[in-house]
């Protein structure tokens, strides 16, 4: 038999050997990502999984310059960073990349975010959004869907878990008039190198969000990751499109038609106490319905289902009992 051919790591930009949990859609976006940029770039990094995992001390997998920044600051330092690489004159063929959580990005990173992207710093900025503080055991952030169940937005008794909507952080980003913003996910995995090759043909600033499932704190199959995430879109509840210079172009449809939101719901625990009581029917047709506003916002009127269109107008007829 013939001896098996070994695995060479070594052109990787993240190495193997970080420590993310088993199946972890965050690592996956993150390593095709640095792959695509490569190594002559400088990453910062705020502090979340992704920064945890990555450099657990003393060891790191990252063979590129990696800075690990606060909370709340990656995109401040990776300003920092392009200024002093300008000032040094060695910008040549040097890339900026910062990244973190959805927290640190939507949340506490905002500010410095919106800042380096209103001074029109060339950077990319990458938010793997797992929507949720999951290093910090899964408090809710911004970008965590409605009724999902996290430490800080316990479904029970009086609670149906998180009761905000997702905060729009792309429409956010795209209003700073940057050349690019991009949603994709850890599901589309060889969509991501397009993306960031796209994203890196513009100077500017320029914001990739990336669906990044997590199946600890989403309470999923480790296995089911990809398949998860594709689902998300599938669903309408994730869409996944591009504003270039402005202009929004959608992810192609899937083939087989938009399905039932129930069919990504219900494989994570999050959502589990969705499924327990008729009144959690009527939550899930609240979410089938802002999945049928997502549809018709990216792909028109004419492409949302009969079914969402039935939730649509179930939800509404709620809306106004309660009112
Ligand atoms: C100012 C500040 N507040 C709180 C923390 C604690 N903290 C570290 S990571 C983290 C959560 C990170 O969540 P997110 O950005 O979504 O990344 P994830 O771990 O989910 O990848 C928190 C609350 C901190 N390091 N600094
Ligand atoms: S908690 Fe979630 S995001 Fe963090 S390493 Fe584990 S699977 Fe990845
Ligand atoms: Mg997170």
């Amino acid at each position: 038999m013939a001896s098996p051919v070994p695995f060479d790591y070594s052109d990787r930009v993240l190495k193997p050997g970080y420590t993310s949990c088993l199946g972890c859609g965050e690592a996956l976006a993150m390593r095709i990502v640095a792959q695509t940029v490569g190594p002559k770039a400088v990453y910062t990094n705020c502090t979340g999984c992704s920064e945890i995992f990555t450099s657990r001390y003393p060891t790191s997998s990252w063979s590129a310059p990696w800075i690990h920044s606060l909370f709340e600051n990656s995109a401040a330092i990776a300003s920092g960073v392009y200024y002093a690489l300008k000032h040094k004159g060695k910008l040549e063929g040097q890339k900026v990349i910062a990244m973190g959580g959805d927290g640190g990005t939507a949340d506490i990173g905002l500010q410095c975010l919106s800042g380096a992207a209103e001074r029109g710093d060339d950077f990319l900025y990458c938010c793997w959004d797992n929507e949720a503080y999951m290093n910090t055991g899964i408090q809710r952030s911004s970008l965590t869907p409605l009724d999902a169940s996290t430490t800080t937005s316990p479904s029970g008794k009086v609670s149906w878990g998180n009761d905000r909507p997702k905060k729009d952080m792309p429409a956010i980003m795209a209003a700073h008039n940057i050349p690019y913003v991009g949603v994709g996910s850890c599901g589309y995995y060889r969509e991501l190198p397009r993306m960031v090759k796209k994203a890196l043909s513009y100077e500017g600033p320029k914001y990739l969000q990336v669906h990044a499932v997590c199946p600890l704190g989403w309470r999923s199959d480790p296995a089911r990751t990809c398949d998860l995430a594709r689902l998300a879109f599938e669903t309408g509840c994730y869409p996944l499109y591009e504003i270039i210079e402005g202009t929004t172009t959608p992810h192609k449809p899937p083939k087989e038609g938009w399905k039932p939101v129930q069919e990504y719901l219900k494989p994570q625990g999050r959502f589990r106490h969705l499924f327990r009581s008729a009144d959690g029917e009527q939550r899930i047709t609240r979410i089938q319905a802002q999945a049928a506003a997502n549809i018709r916002k990216f792909y028109g009127d004419d492409a949302v289902p009969d079914f969402a269109k039935e939730a649509e107008k179930k939800a509404k007829e709620m809306t106004t009992a309660q009112a």
